[in-house]
């Protein structure tokens, strides 16, 4: 059985995270998204609510299953979870910039590799923060994140 992580904040999850998990489902047996909590990082929305986002997302994909990875190392959570990949999507270079020390520092801790997947190109400029900011200044982002995340991106705006 080869075991997956796709690691991130998903704060929230857009279209670019889940098309790189649904190619990820492709490519192993079982997919964990590990939903990410940094005490010292400020989320727009709760651990609870960034999971809910991903499980509502994400359920109806074969192999695939959304668990919390609270505050500690990624290399404790692959090993104490059976893990035997990391997947990482890649929009550009300033992506591969800051993956690439993480990567090296993973599998220095546990061997374990990271696969990195290129950004499907209609998503290269999509990440959580450009999506927070546009939706909280009224612009409309329907066509970037899944319902699960419109709905509650725009809640306070009566969507
Ligand atoms: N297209 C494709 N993939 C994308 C896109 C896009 N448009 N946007 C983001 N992604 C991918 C990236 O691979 C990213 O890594 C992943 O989705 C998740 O993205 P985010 O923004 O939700 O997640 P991050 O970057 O906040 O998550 C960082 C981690 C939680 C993975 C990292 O901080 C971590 O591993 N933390 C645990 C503590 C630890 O082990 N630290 C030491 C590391 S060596």
């Amino acid at each position: 059985m080869r075991r997956a992580v796709c690691p991130g904040s998903y704060d929230p999850i857009h279209n670019g995270h889940v098309e790189v998990i649904a190619r990820a489902a492709s490519l192993f047996d079982e997919v964990l998204v590990a939903v990410s909590t940094n005490y010292a990082k400020k989320y727009r929305f709760s651990g609870p609510e960034r999971l809910a986002m991903a499980r509502e997302t994400l359920g109806g994909l074969r192999g695939v299953s959304v668990v919390p990875m609270g505050e500690g190392l990624l290399a404790d959570f692959c090993r104490e979870h059976g893990v035997n990949a990391i997947v990482k999507g890649l929009r550009s270079v300033q992506d591969y910039q800051y993956e690439l020390p993480m990567a090296v520092m993973n599998r220095h801790l546990t061997g374990i590799e990271t696969v990195f997947l290129p950004a499907e190109s209609r998503y290269t400029h999509l990440s959580s923060t450009l999506i927070k900011e546009v939706s909280s200044l009224g612009g409309d982002v329907s066509e970037l994140v899944p319902r699960a995340a419109y709905r509650r991106l725009y809640q306070e705006q009566g969507a």
